[in-house]
């Protein structure tokens, strides 16, 4: 029996994307201690004091840091339970996620 099916005339491409990482930033505010913002990087980023230290002088004369990049889940999971660290203690502690270029 004759075969009716026509073969297809394009391939099927399989695109595999990298998911496009987040970026944690930590925002300046005028009541959180410098001692206490270096103290939940170390905690919540695994950072070394002098990187902890870094960061946080950064955000405090520019207003803003990136903190690191991650995945989406990861990026709000950490802005979040480092947001709380702070809050937890009385501080308006920020840090915030964006989408990288
Ligand atoms: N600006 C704060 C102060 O002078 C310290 C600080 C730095 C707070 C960075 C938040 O993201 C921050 N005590």
């Amino acid at each position: 029996m004759p075969s009716t099916a026509a073969k297809p005339r394009t391939k099927a491409k399989t695109k595999v994307e990298r998911p496009r990482l987040h970026k944690v930033i930590l925002v300046n505010g005028d009541f959180t201690p410098r001692e206490f913002v270096v103290m939940v990087l170390k905690a919540e980023f695994g950072m070394t004091e002098d990187q902890a230290h870094k960061v946080m002088i950064t955000a405090h004369q520019r207003g803003v840091c990136v903190v690191a990049v991650f995945t989406r889940d990861v990026a709000e999971t950490k802005a979040t339970r480092a947001t709380d660290a702070g809050r937890t203690q009385g501080y308006p502690l920020l840090f915030t996620t964006e989408p990288e270029e």
